[in-house]
């Protein structure tokens, strides 16, 4: 067996209120018209679109060096809604079931919601100082219910992937909603 090359150590400094990294390797944004079919509302969805504002819902950043197990980054979230519902990611499985993921808020507050391929939800209150456990084989998904950006560390395997398919369908089981200056955690009506 082959010794594996030694990879350089790195302090990453992570900005606690932009999720910037001094060092990253990768980064997508996310606008409202490419996470269309995840809002329940779709006629706010295509007025907020029509009326100019495509606005970006999540930025990830990374930071991944090949040859690792673990790599990690950042999300960062805009504040918002879509109708009652406030801005979210799109949640996922991961694609290897056995393989589970952290994450660590860095500011702003939020809800990670999370579901079991056998429908039991729960969910976890982001706020600064928070570490989320998710074990492997729970659907996750963040919600930004503040009036900040949510900025939070993720760190994972490499390998874990991304399992979209059931949950780009259906949606997850609950939905997070602003009633007023409430915020309501709702059955989703496509799985009564
Ligand atoms: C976190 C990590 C990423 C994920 C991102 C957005 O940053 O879990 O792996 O891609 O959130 O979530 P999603 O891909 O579900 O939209
Ligand atoms: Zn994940």
């Amino acid at each position: 067996m082959t010794t594996p090359a030694l990879l350089e150590p790195e302090g990453v400094f992570i900005a606690d209120m932009t999720g910037e990294l001094s060092s990253s390797t990768g980064r997508y944004t996310k606008r409202l018209s490419e996470l269309a079919a995840i809002y329940s509302d779709t006629a706010a969805l295509e007025k907020a679109i029509a009326e100019g504002s495509d606005p970006v819902i999540y930025e990830v950043v990374e930071y991944r060096k090949s040859g690792s197990d673990i790599f990690f980054g950042t999300t960062v979230m805009n504040p918002g809604v879509v109708g009652e519902e406030f801005y979210m990611t799109r949640g996922h499985f991961h694609a290897q079931r056995d393989m589970g993921e952290i994450y660590y808020t860095q500011s702003g507050t939020g809800l990670l919601i999370l579901e079991s391929r056998d429908g039991v939800t729960r969910e976890i209150e982001m706020k600064p100082g928070v570490c989320a456990f998710i074990p492997p084989d729970w659907a996750h998904r963040s919600v930004n219910t503040g009036t900040e950006k949510l900025v939070f560390v993720w760190c994972c395997n490499q390998s874990a992937g991304h399992d979209y398919g059931e949950i780009l369908r259906r949606g997850m089981r609950k939905r997070v909603l602003r009633r007023g200056t409430d915020i309501v955690v709702v059955p989703n009506p496509s799985y009564q």
